[in-house]
Parts: structure tokens; C-alpha cells; sequence
């Protein structure tokens, strides 16, 4: 044990200390690009006062503390620098209050998403968040990067669906914000200076969540097609005649390579240029027409639809769609992800410069990600056995955020800034606008030691 450790479990009890090797807490997805952390101690609270017994001795003491949650996030948020203590949500999983009736949920932070999402479903209602990895994420670290998903498109986001949140902050307070209400303005909105705040404000170790009633039905559709310009003049379409997808995902020729739809036709798999994701909700009636109405946009604009209402054929589409990522790793071993988002109206151009920018570092690239939001997974394949792949794929995603940039956009629409975007606000950001965000930090923390390094 580390003297920190020792010390940590004085405060909150030696079993609240994790024992033997800690490298599961030290790093998240980020591990495809060889970022690993390293701490001093990990400590599993069990309560919110336990959080703040724990950060209120890091504060005296000057130690950094990194929360983590599911350890799910593509940013490096989550990975530890050495010599800080790691503060795992993962044992505050109680459900404080559940009122169905009333749409709401009271959660503490380490409920896994896909708990949330289920409970919800068993009631007839519907928490529409769906960042990838549900069962291992939690709705903590979900709410501190404030993950989007498929259906942010017509849901919007985590922090959408978040009317309170519970926090400790230094030097070791205890604070709620909101609460089991849907609407307030008194006061700043302190709730979403805390969503998306990547652990450097505090530590959110409880939420109040609301829930709508669950939509009757859901199809997916997915449209086919040649070429990138046809699938991009689809999504144009889609948007512009006003068919109200929950969904619309795109995935381009280098994704499509990874990862071929294999509930198309064969021969049709392999001509598909392009793919689009649609997925139509609502009433029964409703959930019908909009699914005739996706399709319809997907054959003129000359692509395949294929649009299965069996069970089996659903989950096919999901299965494709969840294991993206995974396919894309597994072509070279590793990638380097960005996660840029531009106006939907430069997505062409943002998917066409990805790929630009792969052949300048001599890089195979491919993209996929939330079409409609203008929010794109710009990945570089590389073999991290090779040191120069790795650096030439860095280099890569810097070039990306310059080109968000250019276009009209910004460095992240999902995933958040972490470890890996660190220094990246200051080459786009106005002195006064960098001068508020980093004000405050300091407010929150003054001695800066949550989760330092990232968000910045
Ligand atoms: C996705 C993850 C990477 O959309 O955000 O596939
Ligand atoms: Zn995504």
C-alpha cells in the first residue's frame, strides 16, 4: 500500500481501499492508442459522504483525485497521472427514489446506463440517452461528459434528461443543484456548468432523471448507398422534407470495409459506398408512416433500403451499428478517434477531409457517427506496435480539429475534451472566452486537483 492509501483508508476504512493490481482503473477506450495512466490509490466509496470525506482529505492533503465511472469514455478523461487517488462511483448503485407515475428516477452516479434504460423500459417508459457500452457505463460518467448516442438526434443528449444533480466539489462540500423539477432559472445554470464538466468541477455522485413514456414502436431503416454524395444527399433530404427520424447515423466506405452490413445481400454489401442509419418511433401508426417515409427519401435519393420488422432482423441492424467501433479497432489492432462535429450542411466536406487528411499522413481513415447532429467518428487505423503510426495518426487528429474548426464546428460533439484534446482549446478559443472557462475552474477549484490535465 502507498502511504496515500494507508492514509485513505484511516479516513474511510481500510475495505473502502482497493487491494491488488490496479491497472483496471487507469485508463478507458483510449487504451487503442496506448494511453494508460497510473495512481497512487484507488477508493470505492459507498456514499455521498464517504466521496466527500475522501475529497476533503485529498484537498488537505494536495492530492489529485480522478473520478471515474464505467471507464467507457474515448477521451482519456478517466485514465489517472501518478500520484492521485481514483474515486470509483461504481458502489453508489441505489435507486434513492423510482416514481414511474411521476416520469422521474433519483440515481446515484453509478448505476450502469443500461440499468436505467431497463427499469424505465419495465415501466413503459423510455430514458432515451443510448451512449455505446450501457451495461459497463454508468449514468455518473455519462452525465460528466454528457454522452450523446444515436437518439440525441430527435432526444438530445444525457444532460437532456438530467433535472438535479448532487455533487461534491472542494474542498469537500456536498451540493444539489435542481432536483425532481423540470424547470429552473434561479439562479445561474450551475447544472450544466457540472454536465460535461469530465470530473474538474467535482464529483456528481447522485442525479434526478426524467423519463417520457416509452414510443409504441421503433424500426430501424437503412439506406445503401454508392457513393458518399448520394448518402449525404439523403441526409439532406431527410432533414429537409421533415421526416422526423429518432436516428440518423452514417457510416462511410472506409467504416463500411470494417464492418459490412451482413443482413444485406452479399453483392449489395459490396458495392455500398455509404450507409445511413434511420431509426422511426412513435405510436404504432406513427412509427409505420415515418418508416415509409425514410424509405421513400433513401430510394430517391437511389439507395437500397432495407428495413426489417422481425425481431431477429432488428437486433442484426443494432448488433452492426454497436460493434462499430470494436470491427474498426480490430482492422489494424489499434485507432487513433476523434469525435468533431461540424454544421450539418459541411458533414460532405468533413467526411471528404477525413479522408484527406488520412492519405497526408499515410493513414488508412474512415469515419461514422451521428449524421444528423454533424458529429463524426474521424479515425485513423494504425498498429500501435508502430511508434510512427501512432504519431503520424496524432498528427492526424490535430489536422481534424483544424479542419471541425474551418468548417464551422468544434473539437468534440461527444466524447468531451479529456486527456487527448488537452491544449487544443487555446489554438482555437478567444483570450476572453478561455479567460471565463478557465475562471471557472478556479472557482470550483481552486487548487486545481480534480481531475487535472483534462478539460483544458
Ligand atoms: C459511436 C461511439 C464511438 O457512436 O460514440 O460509435
Ligand atoms: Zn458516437
Amino acid at each position: 500500500m502507498t502511504a496515500i492509501a494507508t492514509a485513505l483508508a484511516a479516513v474511510v476504512g481500510d475495505e473502502r481501499v482497493v487491494r491488488g493490481p490496479v491497472d483496471a482503473y487507469v485508463k478507458d477506450e483510449t487504451e487503442t492508442r496506448l494511453i494508460v495512466g497510473s495512481c497512487a490509490a484507488v477508493v470505492e466509496p459507498r456514499s455521498t459522504e464517504e466521496v466527500a470525506a475522501v475529497v476533503r482529505w485529498a484537498y488537505e492533503h494536495e492530492v489529485p483525485v480522478v473520478p471515474r465511472g464505467g471507464g467507457t469514455g474515448y477521451a482519456g478523461g478517466a485514465v489517472p497521472f501518478a500520484g492521485s487517488v481514483v474515486v470509483s462511483l461504481a458502489k453508489l448503485t441505489a435507486f434513492r427514489r423510482f416514481d414511474p407515475e411521476l416520469w422521474r428516477a433519483e440515481v446515484e452516479a453509478g448505476v450502469t446506463t443500461h440499468l436505467l434504460q431497463r427499469r424505465a423500459r419495465e415501466n413503459g417508459l423510455l430514458y432515451p440517452p443510448d451512449p455505446g457500452a450501457g451495461e459497463q457505463s454508468h449514468i455518473g460518467g455519462n452525465i460528466a461528459t454528457n454522452a450523446g448516442g444515436p437518439h440525441a438526434f430527435k432526444y438530445g443528449t444525457t444532460g437532456a434528461w438530467i433535472t438535479g444533480i448532487e455533487a461534491v466539489v472542494p474542498p469537500g462540500e456536498v451540493i444539489t443543484i435542481g432536483g425532481a423539477i423540470t424547470k429552473d432559472v434561479a439562479g445561474y445554470d450551475l447544472k450544466h456548468v457540472l454536465i460535461g464538466s469530465e470530473g474538474t468541477l467535482g464529483v456528481i455522485t447522485c442525479a434526478w432523471v426524467r423519463f417520457i413514456p416509452a414510443p409504441e414502436a421503433r424500426h430501424p431503416v437503412v439506406g445503401l448507398f454508392p457513393s458518399t454524395a448520394t448518402g449525404v444527399e439523403a441526409i439532406e433530404a431527410m432533414v429537409g422534407s421533415g421526416v422526423a427520424v429518432a436516428v440518423l447515423d452514417y457510416l462511410d466506405h472506409g467504416a463500411l470495409a470494417a464492418a459490412p452490413p451482413a443482413f444485406a445481400d452479399g453483392d449489395v454489401a459490396e458495392r455500398v459506398g455509404f450507409a445511413l442509419l434511420c431509426e422511426a418511433d412513435g405510436t404504432a401508426v406513427e412509427a409505420r408512416s415515418v418508416r415509409a417515409a425514410a424509405i421513400a427519401v433513401v430510394e430517391e435519393c437511389g439507395g437500397l433500403a432495407v428495413a426489417p420488422l422481425d425481431a431477429s432482423g432488428v437486433a442484426a441492424v443494432w448488433r452492426w451499428r454497436e460493434g462499430m467501433t470494436g470491427a474498426v479497432t480490430t482492422v489494424r489492432g489499434g485507432k487513433v478517434s476523434e469525435d468533431i462535429v461540424v454544421p450539418l450542411d459541411r458533414l460532405r466536406e468533413a467526411i471528404d477531409g477525413t479522408h484527406a487528411i488520412g492519405d497526408a499522413v499515410g493513414l488508412p481513415a474512415c469515419s461514422w457517427g451521428h449524421a444528423g447532429d454533424g458529429n463524426l467518428h474521424s479515425t485513423f487505423l494504425v498498429d500501435t506496435s508502430d511508434p510512427d503510426q501512432l504519431r503520424r495518426a496524432e498528427a492526424g487528429a490535430v489536422a481534424l480539429f483544424d479542419l471541425a474548426v474551418e468548417l464551422g464546428g468544434s473539437l468534440s460533439g461527444e466524447h468531451g475534451l479529456g486527456l487527448v484534446k488537452s491544449g487544443q482549446l487555446e489554438r482555437f478559443w478567444a483570450p476572453r472566452k478561455l479567460e471565463l472557462h478557465r475562471g471557472i475552474k478556479t472557482l470550483f477549484d481552486p487548487k486545481g486537483l480534480m481531475n487535472p490535465g483534462k478539460k483544458q
